[in-house]
């Protein structure tokens, strides 16, 4: 170990076990690099073989973190809105001052104005109690809201710390922030590293910008119920929504189901009229209809990448305009009429029912 920190994921640079995170080999260390063989792997051949920071250490750096802060800002992911605001994660930040970043509103179809998903972001925030977060919708991806993002920024004082769970784009939008005035422009080769696996970021790392700021990136708070945690890392890319978002429309009545082999199914109970199933996912879900009649054969499917064992059911009233949105995976929208579920997911997985994010609203 020595007092060197990775710049791309913030973790203790050592030169002794290669299987531990901040390895770099000694040669490299005397040369000043300041980014470990996991980053550099990760940025150069898209490969994580250390996988994912441990939640505890994790939640140890957030905590630190946050202590250092002078303010935070929290990101969320858009399509995975519910599950951006754990309790455990929301407690940590009580008494700072907030700014909310909702990230990936790229994915989003442009028929949704961005207006519109702004009143349901501040809806959402009402109904868990969050009425006075200043918010802004943000992609990473394309730079959308970032003038607004980073005038936000700087009510927070010098010290800003970038928090959030898993994945949701905290350092694609610290990155990106560098690269703008607030960050001091453009910058040397190193960034902080950004992957599309979960628990990129190890520690805490700060970037010292213009006029005494320092800005500084997190790991990710790993939240429980996330189905994408439940299955192996590469299906998990398939169902998260990376680059589009993708819908299937399915009819149903009673007796039909609509799934995705080995990880949910929506059974319908009961239909008032012609009912409309939408399940929004990332396009390499495989959404199919069925009946109730093969459903033992769907969820038992074993699948290596899918090694779900235990499943639990609930029944839930669906009305046009909502969404059942399951943490992880996306949600299924109903329209037309009011449909009775039963909800197949795996044991300990989140869901809810909320207002529809996508489509026309009530
Ligand atoms: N479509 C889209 N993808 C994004 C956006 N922001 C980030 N991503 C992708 O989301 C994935 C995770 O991004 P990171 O910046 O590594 O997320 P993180 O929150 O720092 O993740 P951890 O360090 O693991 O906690 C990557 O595949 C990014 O390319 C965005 O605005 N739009
Ligand atoms: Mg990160």
């Amino acid at each position: 170990m020595c007092d060197k920190y990775c710049q791309g994921c913030g973790a203790a640079l050592q030169t002794e076990e290669p299987t531990r995170f901040g390895f770099v080999p000694e040669h490299l260390l005397e040369q000043d690099t300041l980014l470990c063989q996991r980053c550099f792997r990760i940025n150069h051949y898209g490969q994580n073989e250390l996988g994912a920071v441990q939640p505890d250490d994790a939640l140890a750096s957030i905590g630190a973190g946050v202590q250092w802060a002078s303010g935070v800002c929290l990101v969320v992911d858009l399509l995975d809105f519910e599950a951006g605001l754990p309790a455990p994660l929301l407690g940590l930040l009580r008494g700072k001052d907030v700014v909310l970043a909702v990230n990936k509103v790229d994915l989003i179809p442009k028929t949704t104005p961005l207006r519109e998903l702004g009143d349901w972001v501040k809806a959402r925030l009402d109904y868990y109690g969050l009425p006075k977060v200043k918010v802004v919708l943000v992609s990473a991806a394309n730079g959308y809201g970032f003038p607004a993002l980073a005038d936000l920024l700087l009510t927070l004082g010098k010290n800003v710390l970038f928090v959030g769970i898993t994945n949701v784009g905290k350092s694609s939008v610290l990155q990106r922030l560098l690269h703008m005035r607030i960050g001091g422009g453009k910058r040397g080769k190193i960034e902080p590293t950004i992957s599309p696996y979960p628990g990129t970021t190890v520690q805490v790392s700060r970037w010292s910008c213009p006029d005494g700021l320092v800005l500084a990136d997190s790991p990710g708070f790993v939240p429980q119920g996330r189905i994408s945690d439940l299955v192996s890392p590469q299906l998990a890319q398939e169902i998260i929504p990376h680059k589009s978002l993708s819908s299937h429309l399915y009819p149903v009545k009673e007796g039909d189901v609509v799934l995705i082999k080995g990880l949910v199914a929506v059974e319908c109970l009961s239909a008032k009229h012609q009912a409309l199933l939408l399940g929004f996912t990332g396009s390499g879900a495989k959404w199919q209809k069925s009946s109730s009649k093969q459903l033992d054969k769907w969820l038992q499917k074993d699948r290596n990448d899918a090694p779900i064992k235990d499943w639990e059911t609930h029944v839930v009233e669906l009305r046009p305009r909502e969404d059942l949105f399951i943490s992880g995976l996306g949600w299924v929208s109903a329209r037309k009429s009011q449909v009775r579920l039963r909800l197949h997911i795996p044991l300990g997985a989140d869901f809810t029912v909320r207002p529809n994010l996508i489509g026309p609203k009530a």
